[in-house]
């Protein structure tokens, strides 16, 4: 783990003046570095989430980094959300990334030209990706909103509200792939978690070579070092998904008998229940109907429990819904069901149990920071990106669910060692799983921007859409 140079307020209620007094000052230090460095990444309407490798807009990204700007420039975080949610389809499909086109197209791999959504009918001017990124944004508008509760905000927040109504709607029909109530992630890619262990099982049946890639640039390899990256080989099957959905002009009828990756994940289908939840406390603000979106949330909850846990080995696992067989990595995809408010007690506990064996290392004191993957499984990896590696907002998630559930104690635990992290090694992309030490990209915005909402989370409770608030579920009890 990081060497601890200054205690975290929070998790040291005993500490003498002199130590808060340390404490403090470098947390305005941390404040003052997530706050520049998403300065540094803004783009006159959004944040690229790093000036090299990432030079446009990513969905999920511009979710996490709204929840930041709130705390210091409200404006902003619903100027990120506006500008994604104006690249939305008209089949109500945010894209995954929305390019900058002040940015050459080179720039980024693969690129506009790459995706073609021009071609496409119902796609906005502005070219785009075609996939789409787990759908955290209701969750962060409503936490955004939480923050700064203006009336500037609310105006925006009824602006966004019937565009994340759609983005559901798009998610909970056209992606209902295995017919269950849950959406199908058609590529890697749109996990965000790209080259998780999660999902070689499924990518080892989509045919390609890693020579393919000869007769294309990779340009992450230009700003970051193969080892820390997914392979070749996962390139050359990330562009043949790409290939075969585009062929099909990313329509999403009869994906079953045509696409070569159809995956349920439990990170992106509780994000989806998780955001029903929230829009269900967006609807209430803005002068909505909540009752609906409550429906959809426990229904979602439903088949999240019924399709994707594991009573074997007590914990998530993704679904390929081309084998209809749970994909066999323990990754900590496992863990993020905890997002759901009305998670019942008895998964609840279990992903607890999950969390806290040698696998993840869960703890009130966290000895190392949260991993990517198994760290017993054979095929962990510390550099490489989502195989071993901990990243700031999946950690995020977890400690957001601990919360809700009540587990205040393992939530103080996350959120010090995610303060540590960045105070040892910066705003780094990710960080190794054991020694803390910064990898990826050096300034990397949903760092900076989830390190401003956990630093302020010491003097403020978590947002109100609790068990029990908005969404029905278990009373919050504090452990
Ligand atoms: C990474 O994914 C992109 C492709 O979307 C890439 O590797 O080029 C992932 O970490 C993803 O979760 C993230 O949204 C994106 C931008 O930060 O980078």
């Amino acid at each position: 783990m990081v060497n601890r140079t200054v205690p975290s307020a929070g998790s040291e209620p005993a500490a003498s003046a002199g130590a808060v007094r340390t404490v403090t000052a470098e947390h305005a230090r941390l404040r003052e570095l997530a706050r520049r460095t998403l300065d540094g990444n803004w783009e006159h309407d959004h944040t690229v989430p790093s000036r090299t490798l990432y030079p446009h807009q990513w969905s999920w990204d511009s979710a996490f980094i709204a929840i930041g700007w709130a705390h210091v420039r409200p404006d902003r975080a619903w100027m990120e959300l506006t500008s994604l949610f104006r690249a939305q389809w008209r089949d109500g499909r945010v894209p995954h990334i929305v390019f900058n086109p002040s940015v050459s197209g080179g720039a980024y791999f693969p690129g506009p030209g790459f995706w073609s959504s021009e071609s496409i009918e119902g796609t906005p001017p502005v070219a785009t990706s075609g996939l789409v990124q787990p759908p955290v944004h209701a969750l962060a508008a409503w936490h955004a909103y939480r923050r700064a509760p203006t009336q500037e905000s609310r105006a925006a927040l009824r602006r966004l509200y019937p565009r994340l109504v759609a983005q559901q709607h798009y998610l909970t029909t056209c992606r209902d792939a295995g017919g269950a109530g849950l959406a199908s992630i058609v590529h890697p890619w749109e996990s965000g978690l790209d080259n998780s262990p999660a999902w070689d099982a499924p990518m080892s049946a989509v045919p390609a070579q890693a020579a393919a890639m000869r007769t294309y640039r990779r340009r992450d390899l230009v700003h970051a070092d193969p080892a820390h990256r997914p392979t070749d080989l996962d390139y050359a099957r990330y562009v043949s998904i790409v290939t075969a959905y585009r062929a099909g002009g990313y329509r999403d009828d009869s994906l079953i008998d045509r696409h070569p990756f159809l995956v349920e994940c439990p990170l992106f289908n509780a994000a989806m229940g998780a955001s029903e939840s929230a829009l269900a406390s967006i609807a209430e603000a803005v002068g909505g109907d909540p009752g609906p979106h409550r429906q959809r949330a426990v229904a979602i909850t439903e088949a999240v429990v019924t399709r994707l846990y594991d009573p074997d080995t007590g914990t998530f696992r993704p679904r390929d819904v081309r084998t209809g067989r749970l994909t066999p990595a323990r990754t900590v995809l496992g863990l993020t069901p905890l997002i759901l408010p009305g998670l019942p007690a008895r998964q609840v506990e279990s992903v607890l149990t999950e969390a806290r064996s040698a696998r993840f290392g869960l703890a009130d004191r966290m000895s190392r920071p949260l991993p990517s993957h198994d760290r017993t499984a054979p095929d962990f990896e510390s550099l490489r990106y989502w195989r071993g590696p901990s990243w700031m907002n999946v950690t995020w998630l977890v400690r957001h669910g601990l919360l809700l559930h009540g587990h205040d104690r393992l939530a103080a635990g996350l959120r010090t060692s995610m303060i540590d992290l960045v105070s040892a090694a910066g705003c780094h992309e990710y960080f190794h799983p054991d020694d803390g030490s910064g990898l990826g990209s050096p300034a990397f915005s949903w760092t900076a921007a989830l390190l401003l909402e956990v630093l302020a989370d010491w003097a403020t409770p978590p947002p109100a859409h609790m068990p029990g608030d908005a969404a029905g579920g278990v009373a919050r009890r504090g452990r």
